[in-house]
């Protein structure tokens, strides 16, 4: 397999730590990657006023695939592009327990499911402003309550859009990947999860586009949630999912709440794509309250870079790095402290490359 062009963007906070030992295991591991890493993110943005230099994106351009740590500040820039610009609107954020991870179930074990969260529209990016702006923009709209916008006075608006184009794609790619899942043994369902009954218009479009793409597939079995009756299964059911597939800020959202099941988010990884180049970052954020304290948990970033390993078909050596991370949450030996443990990313990051070996 001829090798692979990667591009590793630390970004914000503790984004160029995780990046680093993600990266050095890798490297390490004797991978069929070439890894360049760019100047980018808030050294960047000190260094020339900019986080995402020309130079980086083109690499980004030019690249098999991208590494993304986390963006608060300027990183929101790299962001941006590599999810809007370059048209990535799949997030897809496993959500898998690997045993001695510190999850606050008493009954974690077995938890094995995808969430798909919708990457390109609804409330993101926000699209906001004035209400009395909008008012008069639309003065002849009338609420649930017959009021025209002005009675609201002064206050802000967000929009929320879900397109056909958005809809459809996601709705399909839901679909292929719980054909997919169940040629694998899980149990090849889609539970759709939205807030149709209030947002009766949008919820109810994307609720509707989905329910008609899993219809074309008689194999699959198909279920909708209300998001906050699925806030709740997902705690009390959590082995009752298969693929989930949800708007953007939902996504978002029980994202954050599926990673803590399984253990926190240091542990949460994702892939973004269907666009012109896929990236792979971890849920979390850039966490400055433990940035640059070499304390920060890299299993999300690391198990990022094994779904891009799957995505470039380098499926041994996925498989590898995870099996490598499994073992090292079942040693408890060297875990970082928000799973219990004392170790610093780098002894966390030796361990899982010990573990490779
Ligand atoms: N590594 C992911 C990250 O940096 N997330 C920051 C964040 O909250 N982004 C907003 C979003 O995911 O839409």
């Amino acid at each position: 397999m001829p090798r692979k062009k990667i591009i590793a963007l630390g970004g914000d906070g503790v984004g160029p730590e995780v990046m680093e030992v993600a990266c050095y295991i890798l490297e390490k591991a004797g991978y069929a990657l070439d890894i360049l890493k760019p100047l980018c993110g808030s050294e960047a943005f000190q260094a020339r006023g900019n986080a995402f230099p020309d130079e980086a994106k083109k690499l980004c351009e030019e690249s098999d695939a991208i590494l993304f740590g986390a963006a608060e500040g300027p990183s929101v820039a790299i962001l941006v592009y590599l999810r809007w610009s370059m048209d990535n609107y799949i997030n897809l954020r496993p959500v898998k327990y690997y045993p001695g991870a510190l999850s606050p179930l008493k009954n974690p074990e077995g938890i094995d499911f995808l969430l798909i969260r919708e990457n390109s529209e609804g409330m993101y990016p926000g699209r906001e402003g004035d209400i009395p702006w909008l008012a008069q923009k639309m003065s002849d709209y009338k609420d649930p309550f017959g009021r025209t916008l002005d009675f609201y006075g002064e206050g802000k608006f967000a929009i929320r859009l879900i397109t056909r184009k958005g809809t459809d794609r996601i709705a399909k790619y839901a679909v292929d990947l719980a054909r997919e899942r169940k040629s694998q043994g899980f149990a090849g369902k889609v539970t759709c999860i939205t807030k149709s009954n209030v947002l009766r218009q949008s919820c109810g479009f994307f609720q509707k586009t989905v329910e008609e793409a899993v219809k074309k597939s008689t194999e699959i079995a198909y279920e909708h949630f209300h998001v906050d009756d699925a806030a709740r299964r997902l705690i009390r059911f959590p082995r009752d999912f298969d693929v989930i597939v949800t708007s953007n800020m939902f996504g978002d959202i029980l994202a954050d709440e599926a990673g803590e099941m399984v253990g926190g988010l240091g542990i949460a990884p994702s892939a973004c794509l269907g666009g012109r180049k896929p990236y792979f970052e971890p849920v979390h954020g850039s966490a400055p309250d433990i940035a640059g304290q070499g304390i920060v948990n890299p299993t999300a970033m690391i198990l990022s870079a094994k779904m891009m390993l799957d995505y470039l078909g380098m499926k041994e050596e996925a498989l590898g790095l995870e099996a490598a991370v499994a073992r090292v949450y079942q040693e408890k030996k060297y875990l970082t402290p928000d799973q219990g443990g004392k170790a610093t990313t780098r002894q966390f990051a030796e361990a899982v490359l010990k573990a490779i070996k």
